[in-house]
């Protein structure tokens, strides 16, 4: 009996909608830091799906990565760091060392700037492991300014950073506060 409950609950937490295990959304900036859209990250079989909707974009081509820092500190975003790379390969889908296992093919923004696609990170994983995008803090999904060429390292020679979201453990709790602190504090001390 006791394992037929066990395996309820784990097929109930498996089926929770937003944000859990196996999908989450990511919230995308500009470098003003204005929101211009989302990237929904799912748990595929063979990797993780990453479904984008933006619109603001330059008309053309785009690297987009996943780096290994989840910072977005606007305008440059470099604290995000380098490419996500836990297996020491070359970046570039064409390189016969690569690929980073944050490497993407490129994004195309239509002539009014909007993006609507469906992108694969064939050897990633959003659950535990070496190739989790959420070991540590978790990562970053970088877009930047030109075309990812494939084979130049590091970065395939793609350009400045003009987006970036988190793909972050607790990204609710960094952008929450419910109390304030200061109020706290003065209570703390009468
Ligand atoms: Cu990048």
């Amino acid at each position: 009996m006791r394992v037929f409950a066990m395996i309820v609950l784990i097929i109930l937490t498996a089926c929770q909608a937003d944000n859990d295990e196996t999908s989450r959304t990511v919230e995308m900036y500009n470098d003003s830091d204005d929101m211009i859209g989302t990237a929904k990250l799912t748990e595929a079989e063979g990797g993780v799906n990453v479904k984008l909707k933006l619109e603001g974009l330059e008309p053309g081509y785009h690297g987009i990565h996943v780096h290994e820092y989840p910072k977005c500190d606007a305008p440059d975003f470099k604290t995000a760091g380098n490419h996500l790379n836990p297996t020491g390969k070359q970046h570039g889908l064409m390189h016969p060392e690569g690929a980073h296992l944050g490497d993407l093919p490129n994004l195309e923004a239509d002539s009014g700037g909007l993006v609507d696609a469906e992108l694969m990170l064939p050897e990633a994983t959003l659950l535990d492991g070496k190739k989790s995008l959420l070991n540590g803090e978790g990562t970053a999904l970088i877009i930047h300014e030109g075309q990812d060429d494939g084979v130049s390292q590091p970065g395939g020679n793609s350009g400045a950073r003009v987006a970036c979201g988190l793909i972050a453990k607790d990204e609710k709790k960094t952008s929450e506060t419910p109390t304030d602190p200061t109020n706290f504090n003065e209570e703390q001390e009468k």
